[in-house]
């Protein structure tokens, strides 16, 4: 018998609070069929000319591959008529994107990085779309940028879809984290990794180590102690991964654990990190949380952060609880 599907799972959760309008129900589904489109996309790669630079630049000054303008325009086509959102914010977007006024408007905000690891794209590696669901400020028909600054204590739901060897969504509504499979023949995501639990111990660290020089000392000091594994302090060897795409390193974590981090680094002054707040770390970190690890900045936790703007970049250290716990109390020794 086939498994639940994640429409079929969202809708017996929505029985569970009686007073649910339904709306969220099918903004989730609006997100479900953007993600298939993307990962029908993604999967035909250079058969359909999908591959390479498109010739621009985003807001961040990052050059996009075709597929980060190609993804961010199947996601606001598929999510901007069907009035369940007030307004989105995209990575690929400098400005909030409003929803057009021929359109009904709903009572959500979103928040999206479509192609997630865009440097994977060309080299056939996994990437991802990352989403964080606010409720739009009452009253507000237009939202601006200062409705979206809300903490990430305040999301709605966040998700992630893995264009991997399977395609995967990985869902909270505050309510546990689940795993889905997108099962190609029926064209649904299906519950195959329920109650995702990441272990609170880990032998097993992600961190861009040529970045080693701009970290600071805390960092350094976490790092060097599980490279010198055995012959350290910590009496145990790690393991190293690194993937260049937060989805697939998060989705390993929550299957075996890990810490990953993007720490703070000198690198590009001013920036407070590569990652951004508001479509990576946050909706990460809700995740990483409602599955029992923990996320922080190294000084506080990532879903307190009051947001400045919508593009800010943080420090990212998440996943396995006695891990992150431990990078976070070399911080405050570092600070005393
Ligand atoms: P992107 O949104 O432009 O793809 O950047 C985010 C990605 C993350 O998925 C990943 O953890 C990180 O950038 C990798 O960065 P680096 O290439 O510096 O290792
Ligand atoms: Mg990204």
């Amino acid at each position: 018998m086939a498994g639940l599907s994640l429409v079929q799972h969202i809708i017996l959760e929505q029985r569970r609070a009686p007073e649910a309008s339904g709306e969220f129900t099918l903004l989730l589904n609006d997100i479900v069929s953007a993600c298939k489109a993307i990962a029908h996309e993604v999967n035909r790669g250079g058969l359909a000319g999908n591959l390479g630079i498109a010739g621009s630049e985003n807001v961040q000054g990052e050059v996009q591959k075709k597929l980060d303008i190609i993804t961010n325009d199947i996601f606001i086509r598929s999510l901007e008529w069907t009035g369940h959102l007030a307004a989105m914010a995209s990575e690929e977007n400098d400005e909030i994107i409003p929803i057009p006024a021929h359109y009904p408007r709903g009572k959500y905000l979103i928040c999206f990085d479509p192609l997630d690891g865009s440097s994977n794209i060309d080299i056939n590696l996994s990437v991802g779309t990352i989403f964080s669901v606010l409720r739009a400020p009452d009253g507000i028909a237009e939202p601006s940028e200062a409705d979206f600054l809300q903490p990430g204590t305040r999301q709605v739901c966040a998700g992630f879809c893995v264009y991997g060897p399977t395609t995967l969504m990985v869902l909270t509504t505050g309510n546990g984290v689940n795993g889905f499979t997108l099962d190609r023949d029926v064209g649904e995501f299906i519950l195959t990794h329920p109650d995702m639990r990441i272990p609170e111990d880990t032998a097993e660290f992600a961190v861009n180590m040529s970045n080693r020089r701009f970290w600071e000392e805390p960092v350094r000091r976490y790092v060097d102690e599980c490279m010198l594994g055995l012959d350290g302090g910590r009496e145990k060897n790690f393991n190293m991964r690194w993937v260049a795409s937060m989805v697939a390193e998060v989705y390993r974590i929550l299957v075996r654990g890990g810490i990953f981090m993007y720490p703070y680094d000198t690198k590009s002054p001013g920036k407070g990190g590569k990652l951004r707040l508001m479509y990576e770390a946050n909706p990460m970190s809700f995740i990483v949380e409602q599955a029992g690890g923990a996320s922080s900045t190294g000084r506080e936790r990532i879903l307190d952060i009051r947001p400045e703007h919508v593009h800010q970049r943080v420090p990212v250290i998440l996943g396995s609880k006695n891990e992150v716990d431990r990078v976070v109390s070399y911080h405050g020794q570092h600070r005393a």
